[in-house]
């Protein structure tokens, strides 16, 4: 049976990969490799823990261990989700973005080529293209848009996209990458503005909207993304990369509205206008016709009903986000909006 390697296994859209394999009773094992940052939670994927889904703590920046892993498990695919994923985080502080997501995907491809791994997965984002004027509808991120990245958390994700095209033209490294638009779903980590606007609003507290709240997202429900990194992993061409995204571009001032209408709470009384993102990206909007015309992918959820879907898990899980805000969290949210 085929051993795959998941990095960032215990975080938002590596733990709904997990779990959208095990539910499609995939006929392969996982190793979820997670160092369990902030991010990370075991509680995301304890449940699937068994003869198919094996646990690893570890760092992908730490080569013993991850050779350790790859060679007890018999590992053959590496699908490498691990970030610093939060791009407001990367406005504090660079460093962990460059370690984590440069130096870490450079372990790992070195390890992919002296392991002879058969299939390396490097899960990117849209946010590598830069931003779009919100004034040009029929203008999208294709797989060819020069890469333009404008936050220290995108930058280090394009440092690793490069790193990966270098492996597959140097070494001819069997390499896959895509690069996806905004997820929403379970297991969203509640400092991103879905699960912030959500999990604050059942607190009863005010939502922090930057700046004029006209920025453009394409939104994704997140098993439509892991659905996707499957297909490419199982279909994709070597040295490819391939756009995921939603077709459904909102602004955050529209998603705001969705929130609290499906919530129950007025705009004037929960909405707080606040400072902007420095360098906030105006718009990103993907053109995902390569993978769905070379691959047949296409998402599979509406916005309208799996946004219901999410905030209701929102709803089901209190203790699992709870326990997340009277934590560590909490002193990153005091400090990212105390000024605002
Ligand atoms: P996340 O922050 O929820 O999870 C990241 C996981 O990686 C956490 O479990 C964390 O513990 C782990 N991790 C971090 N550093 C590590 C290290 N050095 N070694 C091992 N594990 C480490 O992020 P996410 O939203 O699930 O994003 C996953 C991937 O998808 C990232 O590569 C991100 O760039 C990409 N992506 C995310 C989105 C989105 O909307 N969230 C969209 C497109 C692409
Ligand atoms: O409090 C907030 N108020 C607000 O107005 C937060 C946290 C965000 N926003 C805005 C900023 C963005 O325009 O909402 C939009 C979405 O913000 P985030 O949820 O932080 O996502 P974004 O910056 O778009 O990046 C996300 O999508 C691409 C993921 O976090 C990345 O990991 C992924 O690569």
């Amino acid at each position: 049976m085929t051993t795959i390697l998941v990095t960032g296994a215990a975080g938002f859209i590596g733990s709904n990969f997990v779990r959208l394999l095990v539910k499609r009773k995939e006929p392969v094992r996982l190793v979820a490799f997670d160092k369990l940052t902030y991010a990370g939670n075991l509680a995301n994927i304890s449940d699937l823990l068994g003869d198919q889904v094996i646990f690893v703590k570890g760092d992908i920046c730490d080569t013993d261990k991850v050779v350790r892993t790859v060679r007890d498990y018999h590992v053959s695919q590496i699908v490498h989700f691990a970030a610093e994923s939060h791009v407001d985080r990367s406005i504090l502080g660079s460093g962990p973005f460059v370690q984590t997501n440069v130096v870490g995907t450079q372990v790992l491809l070195d390890i992919a080529k002296s392991e002879r791994i058969e299939k390396f997965l490097y899960v990117s984002t849209d946010e590598v293209y830069g931003t779009l004027p919100e004034d040009r509808p029929d203008i999208k991120f294709t797989e060819e848009t020069p890469l333009q990245p404008n936050s220290p958390y995108s930058a280090s994700k394009a440092a690793g996209d490069c790193l990966v095209r270098a492996y597959f033209h140097t070494f001819g490294l069997p390499v896959l990458t895509t690069r996806c638009s905004n997820n929403y779903g379970p297991y969203h980590f509640p400092e991103k503005l879905i699960p912030l606007f959500v999990t604050n609003l059942m607190e009863n507290k005010q939502v922090p909207l930057y700046g004029d709240g006209k920025n453009i997202r394409d939104w994704l429900y997140v098993e439509d993304h892991c659905d996707a990194v499957y297909t490419v992993l199982q279909k994709g061409r070597f040295g490819e990369v391939y756009n995921v995204g939603g077709n459904n571009e909102m602004t955050n001032r529209q998603i705001t509205e969705i929130i609290l209408r499906e919530m129950n709470k007025p705009w004037d009384k929960f909405v707080r206008y606040v400072q902007d993102r420095p360098g906030h990206d105006r718009r990103y909007a993907i053109d995902a016709s390569k993978i769905k015309r070379e691959l047949g992918w296409e998402p599979k959820h509406r916005f309208e009903q799996a946004i219901k879907t999410t905030i209701q898990w929102y709803r089901d899980n209190e203790k699992w986000w709870r326990d997340i805000k009277s934590g560590d969290y909490l002193k990153y949210y005091e400090t990212q909006y105390a000024h605002r």
